[in-house]
């Protein structure tokens, strides 16, 4: 499938989506969001796919919302379209494993999209922010809200408050980010972990992934609960059946990703 505002590829069993509005420093417009969705529908329904990488361009993952596109809207523009629900929303949604190698400015909207992804790898190069404050509104998509859980009050407050930028360094160092790499090797790295996780039973790596969110929905006690459950439900996989078969017969396991 071609879209024009992204490009979207299957490498082995990874699902990649590059932003590309380059003129644009990958701002977000409403084209771009509903490209990124049918993306993501086509990459979930496709079982060769076991994980999804986004990236964006050397200068930018994304530099925000398109502002050109907010100018003219009023509030009961934005509020009755539900401006942000629709779209916004189908990177969190996305039950396969999603990892956002990030290189250069991931700002507003773009930091947001970021981290609606359940990893992030770093460029050297990267700076994050909400900048929002600047142009006179707030973050609208998770800003203040994931931003403060992976770093925060105090820094969440800080960069929600002045729009201050935060390099790939103070990113690692304050949990934003899991790892940061040179910008050459950015892609490499990034394709990489996609293609471990890959490699893994794909109903695990979703299990993993629904316990892990559920950390941030959850009491502590509902939590591992949930976690319990679910890890007694792999027993009813032949996964987990091979998996520990094959660590017995000192052999590499060789998932059916069932
Ligand atoms: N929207 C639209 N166009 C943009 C955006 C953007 N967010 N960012 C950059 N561009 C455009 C510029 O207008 C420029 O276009 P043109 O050449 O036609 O003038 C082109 O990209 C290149 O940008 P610059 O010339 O500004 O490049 P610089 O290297 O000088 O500066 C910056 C790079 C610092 C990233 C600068 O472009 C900038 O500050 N951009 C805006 C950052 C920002 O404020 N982002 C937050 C937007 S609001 C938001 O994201 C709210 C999210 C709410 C949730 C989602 C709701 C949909």
């Amino acid at each position: 499938m071609t879209y024009e505002n992204i490009i979207a590829e299957v490498k082995g069993n990874v699902g990649l989506i590059t932003l590309n509005r380059p003129k644009a420093l990958n701002a977000l417009c409403d084209a771009l969001i509903a490209d990124l969705a049918a993306a993501l529908d086509d990459f979930e329904s496709d079982e060769s796919v076991r994980a999804i990488v986004i990236t964006g361009s050397e200068k930018a993952f994304a530099a925000g919302a398109d502002i050109k596109e907010m100018i003219d809207r009023d509030y009961m523009d934005v509020y009755k379209a539900d401006f942000i629900t629709k779209g916004w929303t189908r990177m969190a949604a996305c039950r396969k494993p999603t990892i956002a190698a990030v290189s250069g400015f991931a700002l507003g909207g773009g930091c947001e999209l970021a981290m609606s992804c359940d990893i992030m790898i770093a460029a050297d190069s990267a700076k994050f922010g909400q900048p929002e404050i600047t142009i006179g509104t707030i973050p609208g998509a998770g800003g203040t809200q994931r931003l403060t859980r992976a770093i925060g009050k105090a820094k969440a407050m800080e960069m929600c408050l002045t729009g201050r930028m935060m390099d790939a360094e103070e990113a690692e160092r304050s949990g934003l980010v899991a790892r940061v790499v040179p910008a050459d090797s950015l892609m490499d790295e990034a394709m990489k972990l996609a293609e471990k996780i890959a490699s893994f039973s794909a109903p695990v790596a979703m299990k993993v992934k629904e316990s892990v969110n559920k950390a941030f929905e959850m009491t502590l006690a509902e939590g591992l609960m949930f976690e319990r459950r679910e890890f007694h439900s792999t027993f009813a996989l032949e996964d987990r059946a091979e998996g520990m078969k094959a660590f017995g017969e000192k052999r590499k396991p060789e998932f059916k990703h069932r």
